[in-house]
């Protein structure tokens, strides 16, 4: 039976999400426009249904910044910190490789490394960071370094970005994160990340990436000074990419977090932009497998919601987070595994650890076994 929404211009693109039909930039618009979220809600969860049934997955990671201090002064940052601001810090290689052994008993089965654009750190210092890592804990994927960082790194020791993804890859990394995509229009860029690879780059650097055979995720910087167009823009362009490479696992929309930034001015999203906003992305993000609320950013409670408005994973544990506790976010900074499955069940859905291949992870205390 047809259901009935409040919004009747929706009924067409019930009719092309049930008969698996792409989405037009027009519908990715009205998408983002009506008042009629549940209606959203319902054909993203569709989709979601279609691709995952009720599981959701979930991970046990350990955020790595080694960094803070950055070259860059985007405006939409409140970690990044200039080499003489007193606050900044950098860990040395031994500071690293303790920090990734803290928490261990949790049985992490991923670090996620990203940090500011350091204007002294150089290529090898990483790779050297890179294989004592690999050393010490084998069998933990290592998804390191953004686009953006690896476009400094070409930059920096000029050097083209296939020999720095080459370097990284030899040295141990596993796959990329989505971090630093940002908003593709130049329009806004110029205003809230001008120092940064601009979105061409950006896509340049992932395609490069998935064709040496990296995965990565992506990511979308909303809620600040873009347009519904800049939004439609931006997931259209993932579109085409992913299209082409089929190199991105899951995508994370990222709600801005204005505190501390120059455009503090601005006010944060709200539950029901940050809902809808992980529902038009699986509806237009077709081809991507995975959509996750990343509870750091959404509250443990939105992020909990959106497993029924088209997420299917809600990230991981998250031994320490710094990009957007500087940025304001008052969620806590890790999460235990009994409490990610409590949300996760109390919204009807399965969970299940995986590990970065969204392969199911089976655990004995203080181990773990990856399911093939
Ligand atoms: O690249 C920076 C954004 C990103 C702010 O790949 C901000 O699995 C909001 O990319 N307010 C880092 N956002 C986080 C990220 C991420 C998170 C979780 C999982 C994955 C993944 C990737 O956060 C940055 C930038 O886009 N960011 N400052 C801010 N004030």
């Amino acid at each position: 039976m047809q259901p009935i929404f409040d919004d009747q211009r929706l009924n067409p693109l019930l009719d092309k999400v049930r008969g698996g039909e792409r989405l037009s930039e027009d519908d990715g618009l009205l998408l983002y426009r009506t008042p009629d979220l549940l209606a959203v809600g319902y054909m993203a969860n569709l989709v979601r249904e279609r691709m995952h049934g009720d599981v959701t997955f979930f991970n046990v990671n350990r955020h790595i910044n080694p960094t803070d201090v950055c070259v860059a002064s985007c405006r939409l940052c409140a970690f990044g910190k200039k080499a003489k601001d007193p606050k900044a810090y950098t860990m040395s290689l031994d500071q690293i490789w303790t920090r990734a052994a803290e928490g261990w008993t949790e049985s992490i089965t991923e670090f996620h490394i990203v940090g500011g654009l350091h204007p002294e750190l150089t290529l090898d210092w990483y790779c050297e960071m890179l294989r004592g890592l690999k050393e010490r804990f084998p069998q933990v994927h290592l998804k390191a370094f953004t686009m953006v960082e690896v476009g400094y790194f070409a930059r920096r020791h000029k050097i083209s970005t296939r020999e720095v993804l080459r370097k990284l890859i030899d040295a141990g990394v596993d796959s990329m994160p989505g971090g630093g995509a940002e908003i593709f229009s130049e329009r806004v860029r110029r205003i809230i990340c001008d120092h940064k690879i601009d979105g061409g780059e950006w896509l340049d650097v992932a395609r490069l990436a998935h064709q040496m055979g990296l995965k990565s995720n992506c990511t979308m910087l909303y809620g600040h000074i873009e347009t519904e167009e800049d939004r439609v823009d931006h997931l259209v362009k993932l579109r085409a990419l992913q299209n082409e490479t089929h190199g991105f696992v899951t995508y994370i929309p990222l709600a801005f977090h204005p505190d501390n930034t120059p455009l503090q001015h601005i006010s944060g999203t709200t539950g029901f932009r940050d809902i809808r906003e992980i529902a038009v992305a699986r509806l237009m993000l077709d081809n991507i497998p995975h959509i996750k609320a990343y509870w750091v950013m959404m509250t443990p409670s939105v992020a909990q919601i959106a497993q029924r408005f088209g997420a299917n994973d809600i990230d991981g544990t998250i031994v320490e987070e710094r990009i957007y506790h500087d940025a304001g976010a008052t969620t806590s900074q890790s999460m235990r595994r009994d409490q990610i499955a409590r949300l996760i069940r109390e919204a009807g859905r399965e969970p299940v650890e995986r590990d970065t291949a969204y392969r199911p992870v089976q655990r004995t205390e203080n181990a773990f076994t990856v399911l093939v």
